[in-house]
């Protein structure tokens, strides 16, 4: 698989065997969420947040095989259980948002970012993009996800975040972000099993993308209407009232890169240790993703300082003694 057309270089683990595994009798994941609640924000450039339910999941794909792109880990699936509700940002970051903690804080953001470059037909870390300029789309919108932010700056984002609001903003936990783009599903996609019924959903590597950009393998055999990143929440809803979970950009998350979900925690924490790491996980695909890695379930990750026109993020919040949590 070329890897680095895909995915501008970014490694995507080891592809493992199939690996059906044993779990037993896989429980109904119970979710209460009949109908999401409304979102709130906690200021006027913050981003708008939707209350996520306790609840209990299988992270992973016990079926996983090669041909879904799945990593070995993927297919260690493990139970995990989510105790207490949380919030998670209803669509990725903004530009908007995003200017306003550079503006803020005057951030000292620096080059450069991986862009696809039609010239020479593959990416490339362009000095010329940062996130003010990403190159993807041509023309970008305040109501664009923002792109070419690095894990270390996504966290610089959500700590100003933090700063602004005395609120507990944060990124999410690899764990929390696969429990909310499932909202309740066991199916590999949000909306059900097959990719080509996600055009509704997801802005993804479709038909419309590969009539501007030729990647070199096969697009998703549907239309979602937008050849690369599209604004926030042009598409539908998963369960959860949250959009763009698979596809548009890419999510950082707050978990260190692993190849393995043998120890992993089972709840809602993230899984970081002492001393850090440098390279972090990626969630949810992009529009650059073909049908194997648009999944709820797919994995990748990148360099802490790594930025790309494909990748943004997404925050969390600690609701604990909030009126949200209940
Ligand atoms: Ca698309």
């Amino acid at each position: 698989m070329p890897t680095s057309v895909r995915s501008g270089g970014w490694s995507v683990g080891s592809i493992a065997a199939v690996a059906l595994l044993a779990l037993g009798p896989v429980p109904l994941l119970r979710a209460a969420a009949a109908e999401p609640p409304a979102p709130f924000r906690d200021c006027a450039e913050c981003p708008e947040m939707v209350r996520m339910p306790a609840g209990t999941f299988v992270m992973g794909t016990p079926t996983a095989d090669p041909h879904l792109a799945a990593t070995r880990a993927e297919s260690q699936a493990v139970i995990v259980s989510i105790g207490k509700p949380f919030a998670l940002g209803k669509v990725e970051v903004t530009r908007r948002e995003y200017r306003a903690f550079i503006n803020d804080s005057g951030y000292d953001v620096r080059a450069p970012c991986r862009s696809w470059d039609e010239a020479l037909g593959r990416f490339s870390d362009d000095r010329a993009r940062g996130w003010e300029n990403p190159g993807r789309p041509r023309e970008a919108r305040d109501d664009h996800p923002v792109a070419c932010v690095s894990w270390n700056d996504a966290i610089s984002y959500v700590q100003w975040l933090a700063h602004k609001t005395g609120k507990a903003y944060r990124l999410p936990s690899e764990a929390e972000w696969e429990y909310a783009a499932r909202a309740g599903s066991n199916a590999l996609r949000p909306w059900g099993d097959a990719a080509t019924d996600g055009c509704d959903f997801a802005n993804l590597y479709d038909l419309a993308s590969r009539e501007v950009y030729a990647f070199g393998f096969e697009p998703v055999r549907c239309r979602d209407g937008y050849p690369d990143v599209a604004p926030v929440g042009a598409l539908r809803a998963n369960a959860f009232g949250l959009y763009d979970m698979i596809g548009n950009v890419a999510e950082w998350v707050q978990d260190c890169a692993t190849d393995s979900y043998v120890g992993r925690p089972r709840d809602a924490r993230a899984w970081v240790w002492g001393g850090g790491c440098t390279r972090r996980v990626v969630r949810g695909g992009s529009w650059l993703s073909p049908a194997e890695r648009a999944r709820s379930a797919f994995r990748d990750s990148g360099e802490a300082t790594e930025r790309a026109d494909y990748v943004g993020l997404r925050v969390a919040l600690d609701l604990d003694g909030r009126a949200e949590a209940r």
